[in-house]
């Protein structure tokens, strides 16, 4: 099903005492940016003069999106013709959230800007099942943590499965170098990001992708 043509639509995502996380689940829209045709803005605030986070349209979804304050503005327009399926999408209050799609990007609260103290994010990421989920960092990769498996400070920890109960891969992770790939033995991934409550830096941001045997799954990002 494809939206309509000259389609107006706006959404506003409120979390007292929060900041918000926007995930993509799916995107199929007109357009590439900056998305004169068909488009999908999202702002940071309560209306449409909040300053702009993101201007969405194409088939490739952008990274997790946060809020600085508590309400977020979304608005979707799209123009006399050429329509697509328009888009799927997630949203938690403060960090983190299901993340249920084959290919994406995950990062820490307004990355590469220092996070924020205090924080306790988790993301579960599923991918198609008999995939695998394989994870790759980017840099600036900045944790401020130390000691022996980073037991002070702040620090990233994947899980090999669904949630926080799950086998603990790579070890927990901090400090200024990107860690190298790792990979999941089924479809599951479970991560956890905290921090305590001094000394912030850039964070992470991740990419993940469904693999098979050296296959990476179908998906827009193999047109
Ligand atoms: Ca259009
Ligand atoms: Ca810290």
């Amino acid at each position: 099903e494809n939206y309509p043509p000259n389609q107006e639509c706006t959404w506003l995502i409120r979390a007292p005492d929060s900041i918000i996380e926007f995930n993509f689940l799916s995107l199929d829209m007109e357009g590439y940016p900056p998305c004169y045709s068909d488009n999908l803005i999202i702002r940071d605030g309560a209306n449409s003069l909040s300053p702009v986070l993101a201007s969405v349209c194409g088939r490739y979804p952008p990274g997790s999106i946060h809020s600085t304050g508590d309400s977020m503005f979304l608005h979707f327009s799209s123009d006399s013709d050429v329509n697509g399926q328009g888009f799927n999408a997630s949203f938690s209050k403060g960090c983190g959230g299901l993340v249920h799609v084959d290919r994406g990007v995950l990062t820490s609260p307004h990355y590469p800007q220092n996070y924020l103290p205090g924080l306790n994010c988790s993301w579960h990421v599923m991918v198609t099942p008999g995939f695998r989920v394989s994870v790759s960092f980017q840099n600036p990769f900045q944790i401020q943590g130390y000691g022996t498996d980073c037991s002070s400070g702040d620090y990233l920890q994947l899980r090999n499965g669904p949630d926080g109960s799950s086998p603990i891969l790579g070890g927990r992770l901090c400090g200024s170098s990107p860690p190298s790939v790792l990979q999941t033995t089924d479809n599951h991934l479970h991560i956890r990001f905290v921090t305590d409550s001094s000394i912030e830096a850039s964070g992470f941001k991740l990419i993940f992708e469904a693999h098979n045997e050296g296959r990476i799954s179908c998906s827009v990002f193999d047109q």
